[in-house]
């Protein structure tokens, strides 16, 4: 949800103007993430002094705070240690005090930043509290801050190296989070804490690295490590390998400095070598620079290595070219992006289709008793739109689950259940839960995400990525449609070994091909819909969007997309269900949207505009090119012909740029709708 940044550096001048601009610049590359209110923390003039600021609403305000405040920019650092956070509030209001970093004290001894929520606060506070603590903020994040000062405290005779620290407090911790602690009592040092959020390190020097991993230093078998119910046991240390990830330790003075971040957006531009933190791994970055990785115990199968790897993301991606808004330029990205996900994975000649991840799973998918398609919001939808031809395709039964849904019912999953999970960020966390429920019951794994690195890739048995690049606007538009077709082609591979579908195969694939030419002439309506949505949609309160078949998903996915970014009431109805309810509403007054393009639903499409007409309704149609059955009483929305079960990849695009305009009318800011984030990182 919120943003996680963090700079240290060793062995090099910075001045404090630079550090901060570093941080803020580094929160701004995470913006798009979603959040209600900013701060950081940097040393002082000594690191015993640590500064912090925090502010509510935009990490410009944020700036213009510090840069009415700050005295002393000329400040140089040999060596420091600064976080930055973007917080979306889950414990306590969006406030100056609720904001981050946290803190143990009035003396800052410990700080600390916190991405997702810390489940069993409640409990750790009451006993901070019984010892003597007393909290300033509402959030669940300040116990951790007090945890730690606690347990520094009350250690005796040896002290704790940091790290050892920082594990006997996040042994303590339930929920998924991830956390950056910072001390003045072990300056230049800094812990880093992954469970369940996304975390990454970047690592930037001229410096020769020994090796292109890191050691994983795993705790000792025998280690007690004292817990917070808190009997004052002198802890034991963990033991130490011997890997150093430099081979010239005497040469201190080269420089190096690392980047801590949720996402690579915020790294790119200082670095393209990155290590990304695997679940419950504990980063300590000493106070020479020297960088470890620990874990909280012992695991059977845990690679003992992290490898540094090479982004390869350039920053230009994920910047916004020549549109006002990201969104805008990632409806306009659609003709790419689902070349993207078609990419090496059709053989148009042969009507082949080759995902090289299923590859190896083909034949125990095809063997399962059913098929289970995990998802939420936007991806959810994309299941909905495939869902029949994935069935026709295969003859497997399919469910969908709402992930949130699913967990609520402790639904049933067996061991020749095929469970697939759709996420963009391949990080939403009740996505993410799902996944280890069904990991768990002994089911085959499968994802289709858009991030490669991410949680979902990391842990399903296999998957598709959907290579549409990233999507920063906060309402899928890209990601939707890729996830789409990304569905479509594992329906047309797993089908492969059934002739009878031999051609219905090759109708599909050879439409695949067509379908970049036809958005582009889709997003041409651009203009005519912006007129549109300020000649007949603006003051309205509320829309109908009505179709069926294949385009049921089309209508929930639009509505979808107006309520989210007009803050319109906004329904997806599917038209065989209009009769047992929703047409009680129907009048001369309500504002509808009629999908009803030519498919083998065409007629009963046609019937459901009938009922409409009949009580004086006046739709707006989404219709086929060229439909002659359509009166020019009618406004419409015409898109070109193709399979029928690709339809819904074309007749979305409209609905996404009417939903784009009425937001610009209403002059919300589309990249970041109020109350959401783009990658729901929370329950
Ligand atoms: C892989 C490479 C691609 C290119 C191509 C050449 C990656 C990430 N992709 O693409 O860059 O070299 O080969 O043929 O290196 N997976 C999961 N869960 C998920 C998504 C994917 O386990 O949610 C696995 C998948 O089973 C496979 C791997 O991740 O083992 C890569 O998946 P992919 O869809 O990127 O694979 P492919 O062959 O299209
Ligand atoms: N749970 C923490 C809070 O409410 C962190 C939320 C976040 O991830 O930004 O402050
Ligand atoms: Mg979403």
């Amino acid at each position: 949800m919120c943003g996680i940044f963090a700079y240290i550096n060793y062995f090099s001048q910075k001045d404090r103007k630079f550090v901060i601009d570093t941080l803020l610049n580094g929160l701004s590359r995470l913006e798009y993430r979603g959040y209600d209110s900013a701060g950081l923390v940097i040393d002082g003039d000594s690191p015993s002094l640590p500064i912090i600021y925090k502010q509510v609403g935009k990490v410009d305000a944020l700036k213009q705070h510090i840069y009415a405040t700050e005295k002393n920019f000329d400040h140089i650092y040999q060596t420091q240690v600064s976080m930055a956070h973007t917080r979306w509030a889950t414990h306590g209001q969006p406030s100056t005090i609720n904001s981050h970093p946290h803190r143990s004290d009035q003396y800052n001894e410990f700080t600390i930043v916190h991405n997702g929520i810390v489940t069993n606060y409640k409990e750790i506070k009451t006993i901070l509290e019984k010892k003597g603590a007393r909290f300033e903020s509402e959030t669940d994040t300040e116990v951790v801050a007090k945890l730690l000062k606690y347990i520094y405290d009350s250690q005796r005779g040896n002290k704790l190296e940091f790290q050892d620290l920082a594990k006997a407090a996040c042994k303590e911790l339930e929920g998924a989070s991830a956390f950056i602690f910072k001390s003045t009592h072990y300056p230049g040092e800094i812990v880093v804490y992954r469970r369940g959020s996304p975390l990454l390190l970047g690592i930037k020097t001229e410096k020769k690295l020994n090796a292109d991993f890191v050691d994983v230093e795993f705790a000792n078998e025998n280690e007690i490590i004292d817990n917070p119910n808190m009997e004052n046991k002198v802890p034991s240390y963990a033991k130490r390998a011997q890997s150093h990830m430099f081979s010239n330790v005497e040469d201190e003075s080269q420089s190096i400095e690392y980047f801590f971040s949720s996402d690579a957006s915020a790294i790119v531009e200082h670095t393209k070598r990155v290590l990304y933190l695997e679940e419950d791994d504990i980063a300590h970055i000493s106070s020479n620079g020297d960088l470890r990785i620990h874990r909280l115990r012992r695991e059977d199968g845990m690679s003992s290595i992290r490898s540094i790897k090479t982004l390869e993301m350039e920053l230009a991606e994920i910047m916004k070219g020549s549109f006002p808004h990201f969104m805008l330029k990632e409806i306009y990205e659609q003709p790419e992006s689902v070349v993207n996900t078609l990419r090496g994975r059709v053989d148009y000649a042969n009507n082949k289709v080759m995902l090289g991840g299923l590859r190896n799973h083909l034949s125990s998918i095809r063997r399962c008793r059913r098929v289970v398609i995990i998802a939420c919001g936007t991806s959810y939808h994309s299941c909905i739109a495939t869902r029949a031809i994935f069935e026709e395709l295969t003859e497997i039964p399919v469910t969908l689950e709402l992930a949130s849904d699913f967990l609520d019912r402790n639904s049933p999953i067996f061991r020749d259940d095929v469970c697939i999970f759709v996420s963009q960020s391949g990080e939403t966390a009740d996505t993410i839960l799902a996944m280890k429920y069904c990991l768990q019951r002994g089911a085959l794994c499968v994802g289709v995400t858009n991030t490669v690195g991410s949680t979902i890739s990391r842990d399903t048995h296999c998957g598709v990525h959907i290579n549409a690049g990233p999507e920063i606007g906060v309402a899928s538009t890209k990601a939707y449609t890729s996830q789409f077709l990304a569905l479509v082609l594992m329906a047309l591979q797993l089908g492969e070994d059934r002739s009878s579908m031999a051609e219905r195969r090759r109708e599909i694939i050879q439409g695949l091909k067509e379908l970049p030419e036809k958005i582009k002439e889709i997003l041409k309506l651009d203009g005519y819909l912006k007129k549109l949505s300020k000649e007949s949609l603006h003051d309205i309160n509320s829309l109908l969007i009505l179709g069926r078949g294949f385009n049921n998903a089309t209508c929930l996915e639009g509505a979808l997309k107006i309520k989210e970014l007009s803050y319109i009431h906004c329904e997806g109805i599917l038209a065989g269900e209009l009769k047992h309810g929703p047409l009680a509403m129907i009048d001369e007054n309500i504002p509808i949207i009629l999908v009803m393009t030519k498919d083998q639903h065409y007629n009963k499409s046609r019937n459901a505009l009938q009922q409409i007409i009949a009580r004086k309704g006046h739709p707006i149609i989404l219709c086929t090119e060229g439909d002659e059955n359509i009166g020019n009483e009618y406004k419409t929305i015409s898109i070109p012909e193709s399979v029928d079960c690709l339809n819904g990849i074309l007749a979305i695009i409209p609905l996404q740029l009417l939903s784009y305009h009425l937001a610009i009318m209403k002059g919300v800011d589309v990249d970041f709708p109020r109350n959401l984030a783009k990658s729901v990182t929370v329950e």
